[in-house]
């Protein structure tokens, strides 16, 4: 708007003859956002990351046409705690949500809840984990809990309703729905579009069941680690291909290969309904014999469970790569491209057999590390690179400051929006990482620690007291603890140094440690 024309506007407000004008002028001005997330999507899976294990156009789009986050970290990887540090912009122990067991307080100020209410209309669409009807948004459709593959239950509003289809394509049908015909189309738009695939037991789309069946899948160097040079904690955790996956659930065996026994991929097959359940065993009962025939042992064994894994996790992804270009086309039709901030994310990054694992809980790099892709035409140059390590906790602030809303104070994050311009001057040299959840599902053990560019100090804690030291310039898959490799003597102390810095300024301590500790002994 030029200036005269805005003095007019103003001074007619003010007179109160043109009542909420301002506001209407400048909520034109102010961009949407559009904040995609999945869950478990290793920015391994993602060929703007040029892993070259699979393909997904759309998510690439993202990136080509905005910025790519090279160094995206969580502080916290697991679900639930991740989504609740990216709504508060803090971290876990300050926000209480420090495990996926605990309830989340959604009084608490989360950005979502700042947005409304400076004029935003919100939604949240899809997977949140979080229990508690959301606060903060206009309209939520959430799943209850993790949510389920086929036929999935929704909880519109607080309703829940059972839904046939596939979870995937339901989330983004709802997604478009809301865009299109839920919104007040006078204000900006903040929507949470939020994909629960490609999550364990990583169940393919029908359309997709056969994709990547005839591809070989490249293995990661270290598949066969066998942890010696790291300390207790990489040796006892529950996440291995070869020893931890079910016959059932995870590698899609009605009946187990060896002793014929029914397995518990049966809850997930009762579901769906006799069409989708026919296509289901068209495709794997023919896979399922011919692995019986030969029923391969040792390495091959562990070769066969990691392609089965790897390409079911792959083709769960592509249902998602599809819902991100149906989102993408729709701002494209209908003007909304320019003034549209679109972020694709995940709640952590995923183990692809690195290690020999899947899951996350870790806070070496593949776990610890998770896919950030921007796109804002009218401020970010497309095919920006950022090397800069940045984290969930900054997403709040971020989402704040492109829409003109001051932070709450107690947000910890920093808006990304300056380094996205080119100010890298004073960005931070080091991150911080703190995991609770232990005893819990895959027995990895508590630990905090921090990273800067080139290392990686890590205290294990609770049942025992181990440091781990890496250098990742040297030693990029962390493959060797050098904590007491006397050459490393002064960069262990400056570290050290770091990490108590980081603590004191995040509010973490020995004593919250503690407090979070379980209250019975096991
Ligand atoms: C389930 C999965 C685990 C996974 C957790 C947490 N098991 O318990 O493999 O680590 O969720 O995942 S499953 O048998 O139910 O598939 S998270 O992404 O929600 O943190
Ligand atoms: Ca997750």
């Amino acid at each position: 708007m030029k200036r005269i024309e805005m003095g007019l506007t103003l001074g007619l407000c003010l007179t109160g003859l043109v009542p909420k004008c301002v506001s209407q002028t400048h909520d034109a001005q102010r961009p949407n956002i559009l904040f995609i997330m999945s869950d478990d999507h290793g920015y391994q899976a993602i060929s703007a990351y040029k892993s070259g294990l699979n393909s997904t156009p759309n998510i690439d789009r993202i990136a080509n046409e905005g910025a790519i986050f090279t160094r995206s970290y969580v502080t916290n990887s697991i679900c639930a705690p991740s989504r609740a540090v990216m709504l508060t912009g803090k971290y876990s122990h300050l926000n209480g949500k420090v495990d996926n067991e605990g309830g989340f307080n959604w009084n608490q100020m989360i950005f979502p809840k700042l947005l409304q209410q400076n004029g935003y209309q919100t939604a949240l669409i899809g997977k949140i984990h979080l229990d508690g009807l959301p606060q903060g948004f206009d309209y939520s459709n959430v799943l209850p809990g993790q949510g389920e593959y086929y036929n999935p239950e929704f909880i519109e509003n607080g309703i829940r309703k059972q839904i046939h289809g596939y979870v995937t394509t339901l989330t983004t049908q709802y997604a478009l729905e809301w865009l299109d015909k839920k919104r007040d189309k006078s204000k900006p738009f903040c929507l949470l579009y939020h994909q629960k695939a490609p999550h364990r037991n990583w169940m393919p789309e029908q359309k997709y069941l056969n994709l990547y069946e005839d591809r070989d899948i490249p293995f990661p160097d270290n598949f066969f680690d066998d942890y010696s040079g790291r300390g207790t904690a990489a040796h006892t955790q529950e996440m291995s291909i070869v020893k931890d996956m079910m016959w059932g659930h995870d590698m899609k065996f009605e009946n187990d290969p060896y002793t014929g026994k029914p397995t518990n991929l049966a809850p997930s097959i009762e579901r769906m309904d006799e069409t989708q359940r026919k296509a289901w065993r068209a495709a794997y009962d023919p896979r399922n014999a011919e692995f019986k025939k030969k029923m391969p042992y040792g390495k091959d064994l562990a070769k066969w469970k990691y392609l089965r894994y790897v390409r079911d996790y792959l083709k769960c992804i592509q249902s998602i790569d599809d819902g991100v270009g149906e989102v993408l086309d729709y701002l494209d039709k209908n003007g909304l491209t320019e003034n549209t901030i679109v972020v694709y994310t995940s709640d952590q990054g995923f183990y692809l057999g690195e290690h020999g694992w899947f899951d996350k809980r870790f806070m070496y790099e593949e776990s610890f590390r998770t896919p950030l892709l921007i796109r804002y035409p009218k401020e970010i140059k497309p095919g920006t690179i950022i090397n800069q390590m940045v984290l969930n906790l900054d997403y709040a602030p971020t989402f704040l400051s492109y829409a003109g809303v001051a932070p709450q104070k107690e947000m910890q994050g920093e808006s990304l929006r300056g380094i996205l311009n080119g100010d890298t001057a004073k960005w931070r040299d080091a991150i911080y990482y703190h995991y609770f959840e232990y005893p819990g599902v895959h027995a990895v053990k508590r630990h905090y620690g921090v990273k800067t560019d080139r290392y990686k100090l890590i205290h294990f804690y609770f049942d025992i007291d181990e440091w781990e030291l890496y250098d990742l310039e040297k030693d990029p898959h962390e493959m060797k603890n050098i904590y007491n490799d006397p050459s490393y003597t002064q960069i262990r102390k400056e570290l050290l140094k770091k990490l108590d810095a980081l603590r004191l300024k995040y509010k973490d301590s020995d004593e919250v440690t503690n407090s979070f500790l379980p209250k019975k002994k096991f």
